[in-house]
């Protein structure tokens, strides 16, 4: 091995101490990718904390462990980046996120300003707009005979009504699917995946950074609201601009993901459909076990900021540790019939979203767009059906997929 993966943070395997199980397999690797979740079972089995041999890390993938590491960012912090480069010693592909890749008392700034503007009572006033987009866009895909799941819903839905809720312009949105898998393939290592991602990328960033200026938001939008904060001192105008970029990091490809992993469930699953169809009450659940059973976001890093012993295993500040939650929502120790796609089941505490200070600050729009598509969904389809096998997207750290060919059969409503 090269010199580099011996640097601060990424101890060597020699200088393990005795007890820690090694794990072999490369959860970034397309096998792996393909079906992870019996590796993470392995990994699961092996131990609560694991070493990583192929990138010189330690990963915890069981539910107690994930939580340990998340509801501990004094130990296990964020500012050394939440990806497997870093910060302190690599250099990072974009400049950081100021409300991600931060610790307190920076982070609690920057996100006091996201939390409240993305509050259950400010997105209120979005539901409305978000189902009517949700009926119309639902019912033009029942009266044609195929469609294409994700283009036409998964993706088509949050690149509508997120990003007019952001203040987007409505021309060069398409920019927003190559940035946001680049995001999410840099919390990764820089694999070929990365790199040909980073290659591709090219003018997305300059329309991405041109989208954040204030000149370009809409009124009344979340970017407006962000200015309006910076002009009220609470942020700079400049980090207003900053928190623009994090929505639109972190906000289209987690939901497109999560609606195209709900169609692909749905479809593969009918009787669970059947089940939120004839009860549509049933659907903000049914998304939270969608999130449960195959979670979109999989993997992030912390970094111990201190020697600190975790699950009895002493880790080295600087450490870099992988926190498989796809993995803890799968943990039979916590779940009953952990590998059973079962939308009566209730999973609050569900790790999709994370924990801890970091817990996802868009969760609530998130829920909110999934569940009025399930519910559009419930409310005009009897069936979908895949007309052939979902193609699964590749990225290091987000999993969805890329395409469902589908038809949307239409409920018959004679007699209903
Ligand atoms: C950000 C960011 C990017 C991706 C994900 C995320 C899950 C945040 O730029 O702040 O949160």
């Amino acid at each position: 091995m090269s010199q580099v993966d011996y640097e601060i943070g990424k101890a060597r395997p020699d200088q393990l101490p005795p007890g820690v199980p090694v794990i072999t397999f490369d959860p970034y690797s397309d096998e792996v990718m393909s079906n992870p979740y019996p590796y993470y079972q392995e990994l699961r089995e092996a131990g609560p904390i694991v070493w990583m041999q192929k990138y010189g890390t330690y990963a915890v993938g069981s539910y107690g462990s994930v939580i340990r590491v998340l509801t501990d960012h004094e130990s296990f912090c964020s500012s050394a980046g939440v990806g497997l480069t870093n910060f302190h010693t690599e250099t990072p592909w974009r400049k950081p996120s100021i409300i991600l890749e931060v610790d307190p008392p920076e982070h609690s700034r920057t996100r006091k300003v996201f939390s409240r503007i993305l509050s259950p009572r400010s997105l209120n006033k979005l539901r409305e707009r978000f189902e009517q987009e949700a009926h119309a866009m639902v019912s033009r895909l029942v009266s044609r005979e195929v469609c294409d799941g994700v283009r036409d819903l998964a993706e088509a839905y949050p690149l509508k009504v997120f990003a007019d809720a952001v203040g987007l312009p409505p021309d060069g949105r398409e920019h927003l699917l190559p940035y946001g898998d680049m995001v999410f393939n840099a919390f990764g290592p820089q694999n070929d995946r990365f790199r040909e991602c980073l290659a591709r990328l090219g003018p997305s960033i300059a329309w991405i950074t041109e989208v954040c200026q204030r000149e370009n938001l809409s009124k009344g939008s979340f970017g407006a609201e962000l200015y309006a904060a910076a002009d009220a001192g609470e942020i700079t105008h400049e980090e207003a601009g900053m928190l623009v970029r994090t929505m639109l990091s972190a906000g289209l490809d987690t939901t497109i993901f999560t609606l195209g992993n709900a169609l692909v469930c749905f479809a593969r699953h009918p009787h669970q459909w059947a089940i939120v169809r004839d009860n549509p009450a049933i659907a903000r659940q049914a998304i939270e076990e969608v999130l449960r059973y195959d979670s979109t976001f999989h993997s992030y890093y912390r970094t111990a900021t201190r020697p600190v012993t975790l699950d009895g295993v002493q880790l080295d500040k600087n450490q870099k540790i992988l926190v498989l939650i796809a993995s803890a929502n799968r943990d039979s120790s916590h779940w009953s019939s952990a590998d059973t796609f079962d939308v009566r089941r209730k999973p609050a505490a569900n790790l999709a979203f994370g924990t801890g200070i970091h817990g996802c600050a868009g969760q609530m729009i998130a829920r909110l767009e999934a569940e009025i598509v399930l519910k559009a969904l419930a409310s005009q389809v009897e069936r979908l059906e895949a007309l052939g096998e979902p193609e699964l997207h590749f990225n290091n750290t987000v999993r969805g997929y890329s395409s469902l060919p589908l038809r949307l059969v239409a409920k018959d409503r004679k007699g209903k």
